[in-house]
């Protein structure tokens, strides 16, 4: 399997954790923001990363999306398993799933930009650096104000996050899924910001946890 990607995308960091969670063997191919558009919207006729190309006989040689990803990989090889076989569970898995995608990944990503481009420039001064993040906070509309918003949304979800990691292993009922990796995959870029690392070391433990059990490497700042 061909898992196209960007190297620092954490929906990509998605996609490789529930590989790595099924021991699937795959190569990636990283691509050049912007240029990616050229290669990925003929195929899939989105333009985000992950897309993943099976190159297997019989089976559908493009998927984009890394839910729908998620869901190729569990028919392709249901063990182990990373759905629920209860259907309240699995209804609730595909909701935490789907937030999380849509609203959380999403708030890590501007709350994350700002932070490289304003505290956290340290990290990477370098003119390039500067300007793939500048570009990516004027495509993304992140400003003062959306940060604002994305804070409050991270908010709320770690309150809900700790109180669901803190009680028990995992998420949703009692087996590793698909919301312990997305949520550990889309949080993961906090990890370079000290005020998440102090107030919520929990979850970078649960992150690093994680990691290790799909054998991939730690984000960056862990
Ligand atoms: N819902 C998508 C979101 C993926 C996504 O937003 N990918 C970003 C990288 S983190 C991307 O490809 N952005 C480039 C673009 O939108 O042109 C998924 O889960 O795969």
């Amino acid at each position: 399997m061909l898992l196209l990607q960007f190297s620092t995308s954490h929906y990509c960091r998605k996609a490789r954790l529930a590989l790595g969670y099924k021991r699937i063997n795959y190569k990636v191919e990283n691509l050049t923001p912007g240029l990616h558009i050229l290669k990925v919207k003929p195929l899939t006729g989105l333009t985000t990363l992950p897309v993943l190309l099976p190159q297997i006989a019989g089976q559908p040689a493009v998927i984009g999306d890394s839910s729908r990803i998620i869901q190729f990989l569990e028919s392709y090889q249901p063990a182990p398993s990373l759905f629920f076989t209860n259907q309240p569970q699995q209804t609730e898995a595909l909701m935490l799933e789907d937030w999380l995608d849509e609203s959380i990944g999403t708030a890590t990503r501007f709350v994350y930009y700002h932070f490289r481009a304003g505290e956290g420039k340290a990290i990477d001064p370098s003119l390039s650096s500067q300007m793939v993040i500048g570009i990516v906070r004027k495509q993304y509309g992140i400003n003062d104000a959306t940060v604002e918003l994305a804070t409050n949304r991270l908010e709320t979800a770690l309150a809900e996050l700790s109180n669901r990691w803190q009680k028990s292993k995992y998420l949703v009922g009692e087996s590793f899924s698909v919301v312990d990796i997305t949520a550990a995959a889309l949080l993961s870029p906090l990890a370079l910001i000290p005020k998440y690392r102090q107030e919520c070391p929990w979850l970078f433990e649960r992150i690093g946890q994680i990691h290790q059990l799909c054998s991939e490497p730690l984000p960056p700042g862990l």
